[in-house]
C-alpha cells in the first residue's frame, strides 16, 4: 500500500488528491483513460504497483518488476481558454519537474529533463512520461520511475542507485502530487523551470520522427512557449521549430 492514511491527510486540499492505488493492471495510462472516458474527473490519480503491458510512446514497451518502480497517471481535464491543446506540452512539462524535484527532495539527486519528456540522470534514462489524449478532450499524463530497477544493458539507472540509498515510493508519490498541484496551471513558471532543468538545450541533437531517423541534425537552441524543441538546422541554418519526436544527444560537443 503506498497512499495510506497520513498520506492521504498530507494530501488534502491538493488538486491530485484522489488517488485510487491498484496492485496490478494492464497500464495505468490505458486504464486512466477508459475511466476518463466514462467520465471520471479532473485531477483523478491512479497508481499501480506491477503494469501487464506498460507502454512507452509509440506502442514500445515500458519494463518494470513488481513493486520496484513508481507507475502512476494522472488524469487532466483543462479548459481550452485556460490551456489550449497546443500547450498541453506545458501540462506534461509540469509533471516531468514534479517528478525531477521530488526525486531531488527525497535523495539529492537531481535528474535533468531530456526533451520531450525523459528524466535522466547523466545519459541515463531514470523516468519516461506518456501523455496521450483519450479523445473526450482530456489529458492522460503516465509517468513511470525507476525506484529500485532498471532494465540491464540499457542506457538507464534508477533512484536507489543514483543516490546509493533506500528510497520510499509511497513519500515518493506524495511529494510529487503535492508539487504537480503547486506548479499546475503557473505556466510561465512552469516554461522557465522546464528551460532550466532541459539538458537538450545547447546539444548538438538528431531528431527522429515516429522512430524513424530524419534528416534533422542540428543544435538544439531554444524550447519554444509551446515546449516546443527549436532546433537550428546544421545543414540549412534555419531554425526548425519540432512538436514530438525522439532526441539523440550527441555525445562529442
Ligand atoms: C517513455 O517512452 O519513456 C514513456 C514511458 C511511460 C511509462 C509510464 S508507466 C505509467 C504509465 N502507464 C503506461 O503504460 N505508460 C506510462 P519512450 O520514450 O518511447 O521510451 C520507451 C523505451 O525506453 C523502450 O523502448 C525501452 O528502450 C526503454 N525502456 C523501457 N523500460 C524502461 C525502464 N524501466 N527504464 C528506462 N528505459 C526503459
Amino acid at each position: 500500500m503506498l497512499v495510506d492514511d497520513a498520506a492521504r491527510a498530507r494530501l488534502a486540499g491538493c488538486r491530485f488528491a484522489n488517488v485510487v492505488e491498484q496492485p496490478e493492471v494492464t497500464s495505468t495510462n490505458s486504464v486512466l483513460a477508459e475511466l476518463a472516458r466514462q467520465g471520471a474527473p479532473d485531477g483523478l490519480v491512479l497508481v499501480a504497483d506491477y503494469q501487464s503491458a506498460g507502454r512507452g510512446r509509440l506502442d514500445r514497451r515500458w519494463e518494470s518488476p513488481a513493486g520496484k518502480s513508481l507507475l502512476v497517471s494522472v488524469l487532466l481535464r483543462p479548459e481550452p481558454a485556460w490551456l489550449p491543446p497546443a500547450r498541453h506540452h506545458l501540462a506534461v512539462a509540469a509533471c516531468a519537474l514534479a517528478l525531477a524535484d521530488a526525486c531531488e527532495r527525497a535523495t539529492g539527486v537531481s535528474p535533468r529533463l531530456k526533451w520531450p519528456n525523459d528524466l535522466v540522470v547523466g545519459d541515463l534514462k531514470l523516468a519516461g512520461l506518456l501523455a496521450e489524449g483519450p479523445g473526450d478532450g482530456s489529458l492522460v499524463v503516465g509517468a513511470g520511475l525507476n525506484v529500485g530497477w532498471a532494465p540491464p544493458g540499457q542506457a538507464a539507472t534508477c533512484l536507489e542507485a543514483a543516490a546509493g540509498q533506500p528510497v520510499d515510493r509511497g513519500e515518493l508519490l506524495v511529494d510529487f502530487l503535492l508539487g504537480l498541484g503547486s506548479l499546475y496551471g503557473r505556466w510561465p513558471e512552469v516554461l522557465s523551470l522546464y528551460r532550466q532543468r532541459c539538458s537538450t538545450i545547447g546539444r548538438e541533437v538528431a531528431v527522429e520522427h515516429r522512430g524513424v531517423p530524419g534528416e534533422l541534425r542540428g543544435r538544439a537552441v531554444a524550447v519554444d512557449d509551446n515546449g516546443r524543441l527549436v532546433v537550428q538546422d546544421s545543414t540549412s541554418g534555419a531554425q526548425v521549430v519540432v512538436a514530438v519526436g525522439d532526441v539523440v544527444h550527441a555525445h562529442h560537443v
